[in-house]
Order: C-alpha cells, then structure tokens, then sequence
C-alpha cells in the first residue's frame, strides 16, 4: 500500500524527459517464491532538454533492490537515493549504461498490474504504469527504446517462454530450467512489454502481407482450451487484411501472438507482437459462446491488431493523450465490425451504449474530456469517453472530411509520426494538413466535457418554399468547466415528403441542389439553415447515423416519429425515431405509474412494433433491434430524477401489453427461426447472428404470456440447441420466469454440465445476477458462496457483482440501500488486493445525483463510508473524492 498522498498531475506540466533509454536488456529469472529481473539499460541524456546533466529519476515500486550500476561501477547505498516510488542517480556523462537487480514477487501480485501469475502461467500487464512494477525504469510512453528479453524458468512447468519481438536463441540451463531470448527491433515504450511463460499450446496459422511476407500466426491457450481458438484466429487474418485494405497498414515483424489468461484487469492488451488477451475475449466456439461473445472476440482481436499501428508504431506522448491510440482505435474496430457484420445494427448498438452509458459519466462527478487535464490515477480513465466519446470524435472527422480525405489525413498521420510518441493535436493537424482545412474549432471536442444539447426548431414558408431549420447548442458546466463554447457540430439531414420521399436539398444560395441526405456543420450557439425549392412542408430527418454525440431535441410527435419508422431512408434513423416514440410513451406511462394512475399504453406503439415485425424485408437483427425497448438504465440516464420503481413498472408493463398484442406475430417468427436453427448447425456470421437475435427476443416477451406452449418451447430450446446463444437465452427467459421448478432445474444442468469451464460459468452467473424478481441481493450473496465463485478473479467480479449493479436496476437500487451497503463493503475488500476493479465497481455509486434524495442519501453514506474505510488506493481515492466533491 502506498503512504505518499496521492496527487493530481496535469497536463500543463509536461516536460520531455530528461534521458533517454536507446536499448533495454532483460534478464527474468522465475522462481516459485519470488522472481529476479536484472535490466541493463543503455541511456543518453535527452537532447532536447540541453546541456547539464540533473539527476536521473528512475520509476521502481514494490521492487527490492538487490544490486544498481552506473557505467560498470556497482554503487554502494549512499551513491542513490532510494524512495517508494523512485530510484535517483546521478550520471556523470551524457551517455552511459545502468544496470539493476531486483527482487519481485509475481506469485502473490493480485492486482493483476505488472508481473503476475494467472493460475499457473506467469503474465504481465504494464499499461499505463506497470512496468515500474517490474524494474526501475523511465515508466512513460515517450521514452521508446529497443527490448532484448531472456526468460528463465523450470522447463517442466513452463515449457512456452514468450516475449515480444522475435524469438533469436534458447536452449537448456541447469537444474532442469531453460531460457529463450526475444528481440524486438521496435523501438517501444514500456508500457507495450509482455512476457509469458506457462504450459501452453498454441493453434497455428499464417498471413501473407501486401508486401508477400509471411507472418506466422499463433494463439496460446492452456490445453484444455485448444478447440476454441479458431474464432480468434479467423477475426486476426480478417482483420490483418481489412488494414492493408482500409488503411494501408501492414504488420511489421515474422510472429504475431496472442495469449489467453484467465485472470485479467480489462478485455486484452495490444503489446507489441504478444498480445495478452483475457480469455473471456479470445476463446469461443458455438457450444460454449454466444453470438455476442464471438462478435465481441472478432472485435477485440481487431482492435488490439490495429493498435500495432494506432498505439504501438505511432504511441502516446503522455498519458493525457490516451484517446489518441484509443479512440481512434475503437473508431478503427467499429469500422471492421461493420464491414464483417450489418453497419447499420452495429452502428445502434454503439450508438445505444454511448447514449447510455458515455452519456452518463459525461453527466456525473467523473466527467472529464476526451483529452483530460489532469487525473490521480491514470488506470480510472480508460474510460467510455476516453474510448467511445473518442471514437465519435475521429468518426466526426470521418465525416466531415469524407473517407478519401480522412484517409489522406490518417496516411500522413502515420507517415509523418512512424517511431514517434505524438499529440491528439499532432494527429488533428495530420488531418489539417492532407486536407488543407482548419480544424481548431473543432478540436474543443478534445478539451470540453460534457454532452451538448442540440434543439432544433422548424419553420416552413409555403409561399416562398423555403424551410429552415435552427439549432441551438448548449453544453451543460461539468466539474473541470463552467462555461462552454462552441462545438462544431456535423449533422447529417434528410427532408422527406408526405409520400416518404426524400426531397433535394439547396441550400439558400447555393447554385443547386446536393443530394437529398448532406451533412450540415453547426458551429454557433445559433444558426439557421434556410432550404429553398421545398414544394412542401417536410418532415426532418436528423443526425442521421448518429453523426454527432449530442443529446438532439425537434418536437416531433408520435404519428411524425411512425413516419420516419416506416420511411426513412437512413436505418438508423429509423431504429432511432421507434426508440423516440417508444421514450415518448414509456415517459407517458412512468408519469401515469408516479400519479396512481390505472396504466394505458398508447396503441400507436403496437401498431408500429406490429408493422416491424410483419415486414420479412426487413434485416432480421434490425427487426430485433427495433422491438427492443430503451433499457432502464438509458431511461434513468434521460431523466431529471430517475424513479427506479415507477421505470421499472412501465416498462415491464409496456413489454407484457406488448407481448400479449403481438403474440401471434412473435409466436410465428420464432417458430419459424428456431425450426431454421434445428436444421441448420452453428455458424458465427451475421445472417445467422441476425436469425437468432429476433428468435431470442420473440422468446424473451412470449414467455411474458405464461402459456405452458411458450414453456414447453422454451425447455425444448434449453435442452435441445447446438449451441450457447440459444441455450443461454433460454436459461435467462426461465430464470426470469415464475415456473420456479424449471428454473431450479435447468440452472442445476446448466452448471453441472458446465462447471469446470468458467467462462460459461460466468454466464451463469450473470443471468442470475440479471434476474429482476424480487430477492435480488440475497441471491447474489447466495452465489458468492458458490465454488465456482471467486472474488480474485476479475471476470467472476464483473460477472456477477457488475451485471447485478450494472443493470439490475430494481434490485440494486432498493429502497432500504441493502444494494448499496453490499456494493460498498465489496468495494472496500476489492480495494485491498485490486485496486483497479475495485475502483471499476464502483461507478454505479458516482451516479447518486440521478436519484431521490433518500436513495442520494444512502449513496453518499457509502461513499462516505469507503472513504474512511482506511488506506485507500489511489484508484479508489480518486473516483471516491471526486464523487463527494
Ligand atoms: N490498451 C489496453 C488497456 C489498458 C488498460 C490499463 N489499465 C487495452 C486496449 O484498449 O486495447
Ligand atoms: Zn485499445
């Protein structure tokens, strides 16, 4: 545990370093009981920081130093400075070697943060900041230098000694240990190093570059996890060729691997050649993965493979740069997802999560930009917005300057920055420069929080057939700003006609017409867009594929929202007009539930679900993203004050009305689709992924009716499907049903039939956790005391205590604050081994200010609680302060 306060850093004090390191040398000795890291570092004093030479700061923590010399003289203790952060020497010439031992203990490291064991495998993670866990070192991405590693270790146990780079000798030691020796020519910062070393097997394959090299291809699994490979390895050649093909990047060395560990702080890690990954993101096969694992597996592969471009070929100057590797890496891997599936479903379900989720961090006491000012802890901003916010911000781009533009831009951004640790500014130039625009404006997207507000109001001249449109934009005070100025905002617009026709757009002065869909840069706090030649009054279509992060208000009312349901030319604007007529009603019900109100549901809601799922044109996955609902936690996120019961009420009254209306139609399609399933076996592409979500989602609002048919469907599905998509949605749709003994049974199965592979075990969990019956907490504690639980690891965490506060809602939120005072005594715990998931967990807390004031009560009384619960971590310090702030 830490004893210095933790402290805040901020951006404006950015200095270069003051050494560089051209070469690092590693030496790992593992043992049981303890690991021996010697390094030898070749170093220079930076130029750029001139003459003199002040002392050299090393980064070290929880390492014992066993031995430190300077240009080939061991230093005896009062030639350093030693502290529980750092290592201070001072260089007599400007460029020199320094060598240390240490002593670590990766064998009871369970935060999962630099040197680790995973099982029986050892493992590292170093980004951000976890090399200094390993060595003392200049622990910062703009310190690139070359890595020659050799790993030493009992043969028996850990025959497979991996690094990053290519493998250059191994051989046989004494007492039965070997050694393998990696070399990486790239020159990198530590943050991307890994090693790994374990009794693996690996699945194989090559991919043959643009340029005719062959790359040798494996994945390293433990032994009973080799059949469930080959997902991953086809979403890697997939996504190697997408590169080439999309923005001409090629991968660089012979050997690109990835390793599977099952205990693991996120989803996987792009270091340079050696991905690790968590298996929850590489494994799948359709027995055991649902389609949403394996879409989740082909995108995780993608972005970390893409990373070797975004983030490792071109890295971050400083952390506060984040975004630049990820946000334009996950824009990066949403374009891959869409090419590989359907754009337009891929394209709702990041634009569901952001409004969601982003929108609310965005909203809350942790609100930051997309490039942040300052942070304690760097771990507790990788973030949605630093991720998903960030994306949006590239994709604006994208938009704005087409994609032939935004490829010159990235092109240059590339070739001007190979080998360089770079600016989000460096990269907005890149895109300035190929394309010869001024994007300053724009870049307020980088430095202010906060999501805008965007309302448009209309106002059509039937005589002189003009139509404008104004918007105002607005972006609410978030704790680093008060005032806002300004975003550039492109929205993408369409003007349909009464027939549903899509009208042509000129703009008032413009020479003629531009299409009928264009995109339409809003940059004041007000303006107005005048449309001429418009024979009658239209109907807006607006922000079409969702081309700008903002919260969008027009008065559209139900019949208008119907309209664009059906005609709409842009699909998600269609999937988002039924999101807003369904919003609009659920809103409707909510305030007819807070006033004792009987119930009504507006017909209108049926009718058009009813339209949807009668049109066997449309894509499947589309027909079931329609008839999905707005998911309680996006209806607490557009609240004022969100009323978890009255939510909670509605909806589930509005699900039932609409199941029993529209039973046939559900009925007939999932009859249809899971008949398909039978003939057909288990194949992971979108077609097949769209059939089963509609089959899945009739399921789930048919069993609403209670029909022993619908149960007898259900259990057939349970016991008789191939695979875990259909399987598992059937122990949800039961588990959530009131046929008790049926549950009973079927979860009974499930886990005996599946209790030694703990990545379905952890769906098991999940569904349980989900349950929004009453009794909620208590099943939860129930299932921690299950063997297959366990608090170490982190999938079991988030599987079980992040799927019960994360989105069971009804239940986590109690009245009496039991869901609070767990979440809080589990924090608490967390903290003491890991403090990154413990701060993770944390988030549904920060959210207090969404709720009535004895729910906001009882959530500072937690918080408040874990504040004084003793040593905290700086992890859990800062998000714990901040939310109190
Ligand atoms: N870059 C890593 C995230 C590291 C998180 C460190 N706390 C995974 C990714 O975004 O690809
Ligand atoms: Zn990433």
């Amino acid at each position: 545990m830490r004893t210095e306060q933790p402290k805040m850093i901020y951006l404006k004090d950015y200095q270069a370093p003051e050494y560089l390191i051209d070469e690092t040398h590693l030496t790992f000795e593992l043992f049981e009981d303890h690991s021996l890291v010697h390094a030898q570092l070749v170093m220079r004093r930076n130029p750029e920081r001139g003459p003199g030479l002040p002392p050299l700061v090393l980064d070290g923590q929880q390492l014992e130093l066993l031995s430190v010399t300077l240009a080939d003289q061991e230093l005896s203790a009062a030639q350093y400075q030693l502290t529980e952060n750092h290592l201070t020497l001072q260089p007599t010439s400007t460029t020199f070697t320094v060598d240390t031992s240490v002593r670590i203990h990766p064998e009871t490291n369970t935060a999962l943060e630099g040197l680790y064991k995973s099982g029986t495998m050892f493992c590292t993670q170093c980004e951000a900041e976890g090399f200094r866990k390993i060595t003392y070192y200049l622990d910062r991405p703009d310190v690139m230098s070359t890595f020659t590693t050799t790993v030493v270790a009992e043969q028996h146990s850990y025959p497979v000694l991996l690094s990053n780079g290519n493998p250059i000798a191994s051989g046989p030691g004494e007492d039965g240990r070997h050694w393998a020796t990696w070399e990486d020519p790239f020159k990198k910062p530590a943050y991307l190093f890994a090693l790994v070393a374990g009794d693996l097997w690996c699945v194989e394959d090559s991919f043959t570059t643009m340029s005719q090299r062959s790359v040798a291809l494996r994945i390293y699994v433990e032994p009973e996890n080799i059949d469930k490979c080959q997902h991953a390895m086809n979403s890697l050649k997939k996504s190697m060729r997408w590169d080439e093909e999309v923005y001409g990047r090629e991968y660089d060395l012979d050997i690109f691997m990835i390793v599977a560990v099952n205990d693991f702080n996120m989803g996987a890690m792009e270091n340079k050649g050696l991905n690790i990954f968590n298996s929850s993101a590489v494994l799948a096969k359709a027995e055991t993965a649902t389609d949403a694992a394996h879409q989740r597996v082909e995108a995780i592969v993608a972005h970390e493979y893409f990373h070797n471009w975004s983030g490792n070929r071109v890295t971050c100057r400083d952390w506060f740069q984040l975004s630049l590797k990820e946000g334009f890496t996950v824009f990066r891997d949403s374009g891959f997802s869409a090419d590989m599936n359907s754009a337009t479903v891929k394209r709702i379900q990041d634009v569901a999560y952001l409004r969601t989720h982003q929108f609310a961090e965005d909203a809350g006491p942790m609100a930051h930009a997309v490039r942040p000012d300052s942070f304690i802890e760097i771990s507790n901003f990788y973030t949605l917005t630093v991720y998903e916010k960030g994306s949006e911000v590239v994709g604006m781009i994208h938009t704005l300057l087409g994609a032939e533009g935004f490829r010159k831009g990235s092109d240059l951004y590339f070739e001007r920055h190979d080998g360089q640790a770079v600016t989000c500014d460096d990269f907005i130039k890149a895109m300035e420069d190929a394309n010869g625009v001024d994007l300053s404006q724009f870049k307020r997207w980088y430095s202010q929080a906060g999501t805008p507000r965007l309302v448009v109001s209309e106002s059509y001249d039937a005589a002189a057939k003009t139509y404008s449109l104004t918007f105002r934009q607005s972006c609410p005070a978030t704790p680093d700003k008060m005032e806002k100025l300004p975003f550039v905002i492109p929205v993408e617009l369409g003007l349909l006609d009464s027939q549903g026709g899509e009208m042509a757009l000129r703009l008032a002065g413009e020479a003629a017409a531009q299409g009928t869909s264009r995109v339409i840069s809003v940059t004041e706090a007000e303006q107005t867009f005048t449309f001429v030649d418009i024979a009658e009054q239209p109907l807006p279509s607006l922000l079409r594929g969702f081309s700008a992060p903002v919260k969008l208000s027009f008065p559209y009312n139900r019949d208008q929202l119907m309209f664009l349901m059906q005609h709409d030319s842009d699909g998600f604007n269609r999937w988002d007009a039924g999101q807003q007529l369904s919003v609009q009603v659920l809103q409707e019900l909510i305030a007819q539930q807070q006033k004792g109100e009987a119930l009504v549901l507006d017909q209108r809601l049926v009718s058009a679900l009813r339209t949807v799922l009668s049109d066997e044109s449309l894509d499947q996955a589309m027909v079931a993203e329609m008839l999905s609902l707005p998911s309680e936690a996006y209806l607490t996120e557009i609240s004022e004050v969100a009323d978890v019961e009255a939510i909670h009420t509605a909806r589930e009254f509005a699900r039932k009305q609409l199941a029993d209306a529209l039973f046939e139609g559900l009925w007939l399609r999932y009859q249809a689709n899971r008949d398909l399933s039978k003939q057909t076996p288990y194949v992971a592409e979108a077609e097949h992924f769209a059939r089963r979500a509609l089959q899945n989602i009739a399921l789930s609002y048919l069993m609403l009716s209670g029909k022993p048919e619908v149960l007898a469907a259900t259990l057939e599905q349970f016991e008789a499907c191939d695979n875990m998509t259909e399987r598992l949605t059937a122990l949800a749709v039961l588990v959530n049903s009131p046929f008790e003994e049926q549950k009973a049974k079927a979860l009974a199965s499930f886990a005996e039939h599946f209790k030694d592979n703990p990545l379905v075990m952890d769906q098991w969990f999940s569904v349980q956790a989900g349950s929004v019956l009453p009794g909620g907490l208590d099943r939860v504690k129930a299932l921690m005391q299950h063997p297959a639980f366990n608090i170490k690891n982190p999938n079991k965490v988030r599987a079980l205590i992040g799927a019960f506060a994360g989105q069971n809602l009804i239940n986590f939120h109690a009245a009496d604050g039991s869901g609070y005072r767990f979440l809080a005594d589990l924090v608490i715990e967390l903290n003491g081994f890991n403090p990154q998931i413990a701060s993770r967990q944390l988030a549904p807390l920060t959210r207090w200010r969404k709720y009535d004031d004895a729910r906001q009560a009882l959530m500072k009384g937690e918080l408040e609680r874990i504040r004084a619960s003793g040593q905290l971590s700086s992890d859990v310090f800062e998000v714990v302060s901040k939310s109190l702030a």
